[in-house]
């Protein structure tokens, strides 16, 4: 990973995206507001995840089924405040959460904007407990309907139409992970000042890269295509002609975080359990694609690019297969020689 420009590693993100705007002469402010709330969110959060353990370890809670309860509260906890921090500030005409079936009106008392936006609060919260990192992931669109409350309409777009996306993971340390189409950039947040401090400029994910991640537990659910494109990741029948390492969390953030960063592969693959996929397209795939190939990466379901579908449903789910691009585009070869064959 390269980390681009020096002169930008240690500014704040406010500073930072200040510095964005400007490179926009029409930018009226409301993006870079949203974007600054979705920040301090990020940092209550963080916050939160931090003393999960010491919460159920010292039962504060008084929660005696720690894996569920525990979980739901710091899921619930996320949910609110983010919901919580976005919908006075009349940036948004309408939003979605991985939490809430339908789509969360903005109150009437509150002023309506421009934009639209869906997240997962808390993805991988199931992991709590192992105290393995989990995080958040936004997705902003320009909504498309002409004014007043959004509808399903704003949420509903493809994943190419994002204005910009962005994750937080509650790891070693809080990193924010954002980018508007171009760039990506990573913020470290620094506890002791409490501002994300930018860390990573200008990410950008190797060509290739050595480590693939998949569950592997599902293997007997793939399909032909899918498992010769693991097998040749094992034995090295792949464009890099080498066997690469496995690792795999179970948690999206976190082991895409880790393919932006080392480069290589991550698979979500359609299984007998998930024949459609698991991740969602729209709080996770969509989102997660638009920042890898923002990162000169790629990302795909196998047989069409994520950021092209066109959603239908607001929880529908995808495949997702996403990192460096000469991993990806030979998978997308391997799907496509299989398709043709049939
Ligand atoms: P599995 C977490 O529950 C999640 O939604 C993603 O964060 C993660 O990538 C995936 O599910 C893990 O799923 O089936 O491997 O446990």
């Amino acid at each position: 990973m390269s980390r681009g420009p020096k002169d930008r590693i240690g500014i704040t993100f406010s500073q930072h995206i200040a510095l964005q705007q400007k490179r926009f002469p029409g930018a009226t402010g409301t993006f870079t507001a949203l974007l600054q709330e979705i920040m301090v969110a990020a940092k209550i959060i963080s916050r939160e995840v931090r003393k999960a353990g010491l919460v159920d370890a010292l039962g504060l809670t008084g929660h005696t089924n720690i894996q569920g309860e525990a979980v739901q509260i710091l899921d619930e906890f996320a949910n609110e405040t983010i919901i919580r921090n976005v919908r006075h500030t009349g940036h948004l005409c309408v939003m979605s959460s991985e939490e809430n079936a339908d789509p969360i009106p903005i109150p009437e008392e509150y002023p309506r904007g421009p934009y639209a936006m869906t997240f997962d609060p808390l993805d991988g919260s199931s992991n709590i407990d192992a105290n393995v990192s989990i995080g958040t992931i936004f997705s902003v669109h320009r909504r498309v309907t002409a004014g007043g409350d959004g509808t399903l309409e704003d949420l509903l777009q493809p994943g190419r139409s994002q204005l910009a996306a962005g994750y937080v993971i509650y790891g070693s340390s809080t990193i924010l992970v954002y980018t508007t189409g171009t760039e990506v950039h990573g913020f470290t947040l620094d506890p002791t000042v409490g501002e994300f401090l930018c860390s990573h400029p200008n990410i950008k994910i190797p060509e290739s890269g050595g480590i693939y991640s998949v569950n592997e537990g599902n293997t007997s659910g793939w399909d032909d295509p899918t498992r010769r494109i693991v097998d040749g990741l094992k034995n090295g029948a792949n464009p890099v002609g080498k066997a690469y390492s496995s690792r795999y969390i179970g948690s999206l953030v976190a082991d895409f975080h880790r393919t932006l960063v080392y480069g290589g592969i991550f698979l979500y693959p359609p299984d007998r359990k998930s024949p459609r996929g698991k991740l969602r397209l729209l709080s996770e795939a969509a989102p997660m694609a638009f920042i890898m190939e923002a990162a000169g990466g790629r990302a795909t379901t196998g047989r069409e690019s994520v950021l092209e579908i066109q959603p239908t449903e607001l929880h529908q789910r995808v495949p997702l297969i996403v990192g460096s691009r000469r991993e990806v585009e030979w998978v997308e070869s391997v799907y496509k020689e299989d398709a043709d064959a049939r």
